[in-house]
């Protein structure tokens, strides 16, 4: 009989290495034998996320936040959700990191290495808002296909980097440029290096704004990896999917945009409405731009309990995609009737608001919160689900939490 051949001392302390702590019994493992602990990654360690995330999918790698977990005014990377429509790109050699402005539209193609990028250019910071079209998702009827996403689809976090207008006015913009679209270093789930997980862009108006950055650090550090280091493109309230993570290339089109994800029914509803379940061609689907006005309950979490006459200290944010949020309201009577929050000015255009409220129970039993914002137009969030649509988009019912006072 043959003989069993048994792990190597050296293999032996590499696995310990990886896993930060001695294998006790590792004498025994043979050789070629992969520990379970090092065959899948935990993406919470992985990513520095809070263990409370929810992994929606793990190729590619989506992870929701929950509504306790953006309390913060600014979201820390621990509690921002991760959307990945391919594969993230392995060993990125930041020293040989180019963007490339080119396309139609462009007066002169350019190459810039990052740190011609950080030298040349003068630097931003903004707090902005990034909400994934998809979010809340999962409320559709009939279903949608796609991440189910509940309510974490949602992060405003500080965003460091250069003015895409200033990189996009150094090469020089025709005068028949009508949109940008980006080219990023993520991997098709296929594999294949000739397609492109997502490629997608905005309007030379947007891709002009002050807030549009091409952004290499994310509250005040090296943007995580997940999140498109070590350059990303950032387009504060539009769907979050115009901002290309790991941006290498943006080219100056005179057409809209045609790269992956832009065309057929991705990022598009019905330019009309349509009754749930019918079928829309793609020629009558729309590109989402601004994202509609949404608010989210951070505090407390939903099932709560509180002491018959104590006051409930409520908080969340609100956000209104290019507007600014300018009432926010809360019921505790299904939406009989509704009390107005404070509410914060946003710290920057395209940054979400704080709301607040102190509320009162009337008496003992089960109560639900449910909270409304109004933008700056007039226009308030429905109370129950809006627009079906193919895809799932841009839900933004009102959200709520159960209380219950005893
Ligand atoms: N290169 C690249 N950029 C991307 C994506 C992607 O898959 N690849 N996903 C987009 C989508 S759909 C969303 S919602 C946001 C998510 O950003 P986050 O993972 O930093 O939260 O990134 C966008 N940018
Ligand atoms: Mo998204």
């Amino acid at each position: 009989m043959k003989r069993r051949a048994f792990i190597q001392k050296t293999a032996l302390s590499a696995f310990a290495a990886a896993l930060g702590t001695e294998i006790v019994f590792g004498a025994n493992l043979l050789k070629d034998y992969t520990p379970l602990g090092l065959q899948d990654p935990d993406p919470f360690e992985l990513f520095k996320k809070n263990k409370d995330m929810v992994v929606l999918n793990d190729r590619p790698w989506n992870i929701e936040a929950r509504a306790h977990l953006l309390d913060e005014k600014i979201t820390s990377n621990a509690n921002m959700f991760i959307r990945n429509n391919g594969l993230i790109p392995e060993e990125i050699d930041v020293s040989n990191w180019t963007l490339t402005i080119d396309g139609e539209s462009v007066k002169n193609s350019k190459t810039y290495s990052l740190e011609e990028l950080k030298t040349k250019f003068k630097q931003y910071t903004y707090q902005l808002t990034l909400e994934c079209g998809g979010n809340g998702r999962s409320e559709f009827d009939p279903p949608a296909k796609g991440n189910q996403w509940t309510v974490g689809a949602v992060h405003c976090a500080h965003w460091t980097g250069v003015r895409l207008r200033d990189v996009l006015e150094d090469a020089g913009i025709a005068s028949d440029a009508v949109y940008i679209g980006y080219h990023a270093a993520d991997v098709h789930l296929s594999g294949d290096p000739t397609k492109e997980p997502i490629s997608r862009g905005c309007p030379m108006s947007k891709a002009l704004q002050e807030e549009t950055l091409l952004a290499f650090k994310l509250n005040g550090q090296d943007i995580p990896i997940a999140h498109g280091y070590p350059l990303r493109l950032v387009a504060g309230g539009w769907p979050a999917s115009v901002s290309g993570k790991w941006i290498e290339r943006i080219s100056i089109r005179n057409i809209v945009h045609d790269g992956a994800k832009m065309t057929g029914t991705a990022y598009r509803v019905p330019c009309k409405p349509v009754a749930p379940g019918a079928k829309v061609a793609d020629a009558d689907m729309c590109i989402i731009e601004s994202m509609p006005v949404k608010s989210l309950i951070t505090y407390p979490k939903s099932g709560a309990v509180i002491k018959k006459g104590r006051r409930l200290d409520l908080r969340g944010h609100a956000w209104a995609g290019e507007l600014e949020v300018a009432k926010m309201e809360y019921s505790i009577d299904f939406g009989s009737t509704w009390k107005s929050c404070e509410l914060s000015k946003p710290a920057n255009r395209l940054a979400w608001q704080h709301f607040s409220a102190s509320i009162d129970f009337p008496e003992v039993g089960y109560y639900e919160v449910w909270a409304r914002a109004t933008d700056s137009q007039g226009k308030a969030q429905p109370m129950v689900l809006p627009g079906w649509n193919p895809k799932g988009y841009l839900n933004n019912a009102c959200h709520r939490i159960a209380i219950k006072v005893q």
